[in-house]
């Protein structure tokens, strides 16, 4: 039988290529015993397009990066790969070279968990994740709980701030996932993991918690490897033993469930705990269309087999919003400027538990027909949340160039602050946002003159119109300072 994901095979854009050097080092381990051998650096070479590590580059790159402080345990031969994952994906796929450096990857997450087994045994574990979780975090961060607690770890704990999306707290309930706070619900002196999102902690979307120096286990389908190395040494992470990141999958879930089926604990997992990783898949993927791997196909197959598990994914794929969401997106898109191909909405005040409508708002501007750049502004408890997407299609040629436009309007519309952030995936599509802090919205608004005489919601209002005028502005600046640069978009 074909695997359902053969077909999709030529799909995965932006291949984040992971190159681990085999490289013995002798640097003490996170939370571990520091005799621990066989970990190397965890190297990424600039995106080459090859799949298969060259030896002799790998080598030499190693040597230069000896004080890497992501590691993570070699990658093992294709002939290892294949015999220990044939059994849980047949041969078939287990053979295939396309899924060879995920399985090869899965394969020393195993080795590296395995190996530590006997130290972890008996002690606490965080899971940390982005502050907002969503289906892929939580999924993943179930099976990681099933993982640690077949190695014997005797208390784990799902870290997640707060939930921004309906879905989620729904999912959170039927999947009777137990949620603790970042800050004061961590286990003291517990092995730190991180899913779904890269560290170090206390950045971009894990702002609100507090940083850790040491971790055990990440793994991660988001940043670069390159950038998460030296992020984590600008902001104090000493080290990481067992680092998974920009690993080329469209979900880390699908990541932690072949992790998960190495460790035989699928069956131990339940229908709860697999339908959260399936939707995790599912979520992450746009329902399988966007930008998954072969594996992340196989592993929602090999999690929904079951009945039980397939009843309650559909319950939680088919969920409730709240009258709110639907008030909130009804301002955006009265409140909605047009100019061109680029619409932006403001919607005013959101309240943090229905937060991702601005993410949404801003999908559905762009489903309007002929929308190139989709951006939505609001104000919550936070700060001012920008959600931005676009498609470059419509401008053919240089693709690239919607990102610096996106870029340049934001920049102009929220100096030094805007910190945008993007994936792309497919290589049209670019999805991200930014965010300005809760101080400097206020002066913002002080500036702009709608902290006075209005009532609060009138005032969130009329502080993201504020912001839509000057994105609007920037537009406009840009259209004379370089004209070329906005051909097709105005
Ligand atoms: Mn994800």
């Amino acid at each position: 039988m074909t695997p359902p994901g053969a077909t999709f095979s030529g799909r995965i854009i932006m291949p984040r290529l992971l190159l681990l050097s085999c490289q013995n080092e002798n640097e003490s381990e996170a939370d571990l015993n520091p005799t621990q051998r066989g970990y190397a650096p965890l190297m990424n070479d600039a995106i080459s397009g090859q799949r298969v590590p060259n030896q002799p580059q790998a080598k030499k790159k190693a040597a230069k990066r000896n004080g890497s402080i992501l590691r993570s345990p070699r990658l093992a031969g294709p002939h290892t790969v294949t015999t220990h994952f044939a059994p849980v994906l047949g041969k078939r796929f287990a053979r295939d070279p396309e899924n060879l450096l995920l399985l090869k990857m899965a394969h020393a997450a195993y080795g590296g968990l395995s190996r530590a087994g006997g130290r972890v045994r008996g002690r606490g574990a965080n899971i940390f994740t982005q502050w907002l979780g969503d289906p892929d975090a939580l999924g993943s961060a179930v099976v990681l709980s099933a993982i640690l607690e077949h190695l014997g770890v005797e208390e784990i704990r799902i870290l997640v701030g707060a939930l921004g999306h309906p879905q989620n707290r729904n999912l959170v309930q039927r999947c009777g996932i137990v949620l603790h706070d970042p800050n004061s619900g961590r286990i003291a002196g517990g092995l730190n993991c991180l899913v779904d999102t890269s560290p170090p902690l206390g950045m971009t979307n894990t702002g609100l918690v507090q940083p850790v120096s040491r971790y055990f286990f990440i793994a991660d389908h988001h940043s670069e490897p390159d950038e998460v190395e030296a992020n984590c040494r600008s902001h104090g992470v000493k080290h990481v033993s067992n680092a998974f990141v920009g690993l080329p999958v469209g979900s880390t879930s699908a990541f932690m469930a072949v992790l998960g089926a190495a460790f035989g604990v699928i069956e131990r997992l339940g229908p709860r705990g697999r339908a959260a990783a399936a939707l995790g898949i599912y979520t992450d993927t746009s329902a399988l269309l966007h930008g998954p791997t072969p594996l992340d196909f196989r592993m929602f197959e090999i999690l929904t087999r079951d009945e039980a598990t397939q009843d309650l994914l559909d319950e939680l794929r088919d969920y409730r919003v709240p009258p709110e969401w639907f008030l909130y997106r009804t301002a955006a898109f009265e409140q909605m400027e047009t100019r061109g191909a680029i619409r932006i909405a403001p919607v005013g005040f959101v309240s943090e538990e229905l937060r991702d409508v601005i993410a949404e708002v801003a999908s559905d501007l762009l489903r309007i027909e002929g929308t190139s750049i989709g951006i939505a502004i609001a104000l919550t408890d936070r700060g001012t949340e920008v959600s931005v997407r676009a498609d470059s299609r419509l401008i053919g040629g240089d693709q690239q160039r919607i990102v610096r436009v996106i870029d340049s309007l934001l920049e102009y519309a929220f100096p030094g602050v805007s910190g945008f952030k993007f994936e792309r995936q497919p290589p049209h599509r670019v999805e991200g946002g930014a965010f300005v802090a809760h101080e400097k919205t206020r002066q913002m608004m002080l500036q702009s003159g709608t902290v006075e005489g209005l009532d609060s919601s009138d005032r969130a209002v009329g502080h993201c119109r504020a912001c839509a005028r000057s994105l609007i502005a920037a537009l406009e600046d840009l259209r004379f300072a370089r004209p070329e640069e906005i051909q097709g978009l105005l």
